[in-house]
């Protein structure tokens, strides 16, 4: 039941691998003994210790130890970093900060707990990005918005819960490198307005300060309009003194309750939310409004780019949803204050399994940026499918934009090394709920474990941080290990295979986001199409269509721009092409759709296979869960496959060459 409940911190037995020599006295140097991010630190190595090696720690302080672990403050290593050392039965632990040393035990935990010796060991590690975040869609009457792992841990019937649930959330969450949450929707409407009032202030305090104590900074979304929800002037104007006076007011308020919180983080003008744009003013005004107010407090404004027309006319070819971000935020480059950073949705688009990158990243050449993907898995599967998403995360971070002569990846940018700036981030909608083993779907947990490790160190491979979940959270067993990293790391290929191909995204049910529905956005104000038609399909985004590769910079917008140099797999994306078009492989694209559709679900096939043969070998919980998924997900893939196909055979009339279709 641990196992299943407390993710890859379970702290099962485990082998000693020569470990227990050094765990039986551990001294802390330079650190404040009363921090409480010490004495979690102190909590979780003993409990750690007990449960994987079954050794009582003895903790001191300025103590030199003959044998055992010294964790030492170092000025000299990078902030929130550490480094790890064993030299002649020392092992020594460095970090300039408590975060750092919180980070590097929780580092030497994972060595114990995936049976690595910790003789000879040495490890130095620092965060890619300064704002290392989480987003949850929770909303107060305890529904999360695209979320598939049961209801709210934050909120319960409109009150605000900090149990001992929270208390392991935050341990999960310190222990791959996260220091940044948003615990409520990006949509804030009815109670959740009221978070930053009396009403609540008092729990949000409450739970804020639980988070400190992991090096977790809290924030809230934001309402642009709660200066007349709450009662204030009648307007939401950013420009409008009586509207700054009345937040000047409101964060003062909400600071002096709460002096650690984090900031805010705003979706204004998108989707239906209020924002600057109704009164005529810019998405700059509005955030430069609140970050004014905010500054004197340590805070931060993250305001999102999802601004869009979703009033869109199917009839009209002009209009691209794509171009959006850019296009509502390119002119401001350089207009936003300091403490602003803004949060870009990793594509242009929303989150498909496979987009081009946002043109707006690295597009702007003065402002803070932080990217932003989704964890949660609406169009990749609910987290019914298994969709393992660090390698699309890494294909992102490692684009390279062309922004700059040098350190010009995405990777880069929000580092703050493109910049030089530290306002920077990676944000992640996450896909936790009240489920009891967190994620719904167990294997989900490689991705809420995976985004935390990929934020901290960018330099891990899809392939390193797969295992390293595997063995914390199933099983060491080499069969294990290696059966789980291989469905695990052909899962998102398999997913695209089987639903929308070379990156024309969508064809899901409306709204619910599972399941096909090939022309259930088609005639839809989303402006989300595919444009079929009999001889061909794909949206023309190049200079003769929307326009939209010109948003790139060269020599990716000629790469883009041109069918021949596009990158296949985005194919469709970027042009209207015939269903007889040769693609690389030398298969016309039609042939192209029909064949992966297949494979796909052959995919599914192989890895149910290969899951069914490790019953016994992981925890009975996990492996019925996952059975159970994997069943679900099979059912999925098949329905996919024959919509997909059988739609383009019918809109084409052009067989499939190995007359598998009989519809
Ligand atoms: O894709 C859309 C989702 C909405 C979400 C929105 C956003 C929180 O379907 O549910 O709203 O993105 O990112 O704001």
């Amino acid at each position: 039941m641990k196992q299943w409940t407390q993710g890859w911190l379970s702290y099962s037995p485990k082998k000693d691998c020569g470990n227990n020599k050094f765990l039986k006295k551990i001294s802390f140097q330079g650190f404040d003994k009363e921090s409480v991010i010490l004495q979690n630190a102190i909590k979780e190595l003993e409990i750690g210790i007990a449960g994987m090696l079954s050794v009582k720690t003895e903790v001191t302080f300025e103590e030199q130890l003959e044998t055992g672990i010294q964790i030492v403050k170092n000025n000299e290593i990078h902030s929130e970093g550490y480094n790890i050392e064993e030299k002649e039965g020392i092992l020594t632990l460095q970090a300039s900060d408590e975060r750092g040393m919180l980070y590097g035990i929780y580092a030497l935990l994972r060595q114990i707990s995936m049976e690595k010796s910790l003789t000879d060991i040495k490890i130095a590690e620092q965060p890619g990005s300064p704002f290392r975040m989480y987003n949850h869609w929770d909303n107060m009457d305890g529904s999360i918005e695209r979320g598939y792992s049961g209801k709210s841990f934050f909120f319960v019937k409109e009150e605000v819960v900090v149990n001992e649930r929270t208390r392991d959330y935050c341990r999960l969450v310190a222990s791959v490198g996260i220091n940044a949450v948003v615990i409520n929707n990006v949509n804030v409407v009815g109670p959740a307005t009221y978070l930053i009032t009396d009403r609540y202030l008092e729990k949000v305090k409450e739970m804020t300060d639980l988070f400190s104590g992991f090096g977790i900074k809290l924030f809230l979304s934001l309402n642009f309009a709660a200066t007349i929800e709450l009662g204030g002037p009648n307007s939401a104007d950013p420009l409008d003194p009586e509207v700054i006076k009345w937040w000047e007011q409101k964060i003062g308020e909400v600071y002096a309750k709460i002096p650690n919180l984090g900031g805010f983080l705003v979706k204004a003008d998108s989707e239906g939310r209020p924002g600057p744009f109704t009164y005529g003013r810019t998405q700059a005004d509005g955030a430069n409004m609140l970050a004014d107010i905010i500054k004197p407090y340590g805070g931060i404004i993250i305001w999102r780019c999802f601004v869009y027309n979703c009033q869109q006319d199917w009839r009209d070819y002009k209009t691209d949803r794509a171009r959006a971000a850019y296009d509502n935020f390119i002119k401001m480059d350089g207009d936003y204050h300091d403490n602003v950073i803004l949060q870009i949705k990793n594509g242009p688009m929303d989150f498909q399994v496979r987009e081009p990158i946002s043109p707006l990243l690295g597009g702007l050449k003065k402002t803070n940026q932080m990217l932003e993907v989704q964890v949660a898995q609406e169009y990749t599967g609910h987290q019914i499918d298994v969709c393992y998403l660090i390698p699309m995360f890494k294909e992102i971070l490692e684009f390279k934009t062309y922004c700059a002569k040098e350190h010009d990846t995405i990777a880069d940018i929000i580092s703050g090394r493109t910049l030089g700036n530290i306002n920077t981030g990676f944000a992640a909608v996450i896909n936790t709920g009240n489920d009891k083993n967190w994620t719904g779907n167990d294997l989900a947990g490689a991705n809420f474990y995976g985004f935390g490790r990929l934020a901290y160190n960018m330099k891990l491979t899809a392939e390193e941080i797969a295992e390293e979940w595997i063995r914390q959270a199933f099983s060491n067993d080499t069969e294990v290990v290696e059966k789980v990293l291989k469905i695990l790391m052909e899962s998102r290929a398999t997913y695209e295979k089987y639903t929308t191909p070379l990156g024309i995204g969508w064809m899901v049910t409306p709204h619910v986001h599972y399941g096909p529905s090939i022309d259930g956005y088609e005639y839809s104000r989303w402006g989300t199409y595919h444009r079929a038609d009999h001889l061909g399909m794909g949206v023309d985004r190049s200079d003769k269509g929307t326009g939209y590769a010109q948003q790139y910079y060269e020599p990716n917008a000629a790469m883009y721009n041109s069918m021949e140099t596009c990158p296949e797999e985005l194919l469709l994306f970027f042009h209207h092409v015939p269903y007889t078009y040769t693609l690389k492989s030398g298969k016309t694209l039609i042939q192209h759709i029909y064949d992966t559709h297949f494979e796909g679900v052959e995919e599914v096939e192989a890895m149910m296979a290969s899951w069914a043969t490790l019953k016994g070998r992981v925890n009975e919980e996990i492996f019925t869960v996952v059975t159970e998924r994997f069943n679900k997900q099979l059912a999925n893939a098949k329905e996919w496959r024959d919509q997909v196909n059988t739609y383009f055979y019918r809109k084409s009339g052009i067989a499939d060459e190995k007359e598998r279709m009989i519809y």
